[in-house]
């Protein structure tokens, strides 16, 4: 299995970029109306969250290109706005109903629900605006069908529908799998494919890294429920990979999606940060 250079430090690399990112995330919110609803905006976006997708976009552009530009801090942006207007809305009462996000209140309980509910909303649409500012509007158009695709009612808000009993029981690993590839495995993808098509992937270089952004996203999931094990401990819940399969086994699929991930970088230049940025999704601790 091929492993990222002991020399190549995740972090020396991302806390630069997540510092470029925050200002390009404030900035298209801070013009909210009223005044006040740009506070409201702002507070999710920084508050804490690890920026796994920009960060991946920012790998994928340099991975091709071995540089960034404003088309692919545009992507960067607007998946970090996506995920987190997915968070703030999964957050609500008529979702998931937490009190607490990455250890501070939650939108609607800093705010309130209506609030929130504006703050995602607003997310979602800026998403879409920052994509459709890119300069090249062939360009913009790409990006805007990729995200949609994404995060839409194919993507991640029909993940939402099937993970709240709209469809067929989850009752076996392909319908969890379907589930989780839609819910958030779909903007992995996105990112990641937005990142390389920001600096002009060949054709060869983007199925490389949907091939990663897939196994990237699968491996994200299985990490996630490894996190969540001792809540999913019991017989009782919802479905989750290591209430069906149990945690060695859910152990053993995220090492391997991880080797498959890594496997499809091998014809991209210098892809030590989505390496990097695999093997921390699946070895991460929070
Ligand atoms: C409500 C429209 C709507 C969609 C919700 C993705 C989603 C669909 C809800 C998120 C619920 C959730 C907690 C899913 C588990 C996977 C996940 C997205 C975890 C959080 O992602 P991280 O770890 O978060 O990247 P940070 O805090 O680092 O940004």
């Amino acid at each position: 299995m091929t492993r990222a250079p002991l020399v190549f430090s995740l972090e020396n690399w991302a806390t630069p970029r997540r510092e470029q990112l925050l200002p390009r995330l404030r900035a298209p919110v801070l013009d909210a109306v009223p005044e006040a609803f740009s506070e409201a905006c702002v507070y999710p976006l920084v508050s804490g969250g690890k920026r796994v997708r920009p960060l991946l976009t920012i790998a994928a552009a340099e991975a091709v290109a071995g540089s960034v530009n404003e088309a692919t801090w545009a992507a960067a942006v607007a998946v970090e706005y996506i995920h987190t207007y997915s968070l703030v809305h999964d957050d609500l009462p008529a979702m998931d109903d937490d009190d607490l996000r990455r250890g501070r209140p939650t939108v609607h309980r800093a705010f309130t629900e209506g609030t929130a509910i504006l703050v995602g909303d607003a997310l979602l649409t800026a998403a879409f605006e920052v994509l459709a500012r890119i300069a090249n509007p062939a360009l913009a158009i790409q990006m805007v069908r990729e995200l949609t695709d994404a995060a839409g009612h194919r993507g991640m808000i029909a993940g939402q529908a099937l993970d709240i009993g709209m469809g067929s029981p989850i009752s076996d690993l392909s319908s969890l799998q379907d589930v989780h590839r839609r819910k958030t495995g779909a903007l992995i993808r996105c990112a990641i494919r937005m990142g390389a098509i920001s600096v002009g992937a060949s054709e060869s270089q983007l199925v490389s890294l949907t091939t990663f952004g897939e196994a990237v996203g699968l491996a994200f999931q299985l990490a996630d429920d490894i996190l969540d094990a001792d809540e999913d401990a019991g017989e009782e819940g919802p479905p989750s990979y290591v209430r069906m399969l149990g945690i060695d086994e859910t152990r053993r699929r995220a090492e391997q999606e991880l080797d498959w991930a890594l496997a499809s970088l091998a014809n991209l230049d210098d892809a030590s940060a989505l390496r990097s940025l695999a093997q921390f999704i699946v070895l991460r601790d929070h």
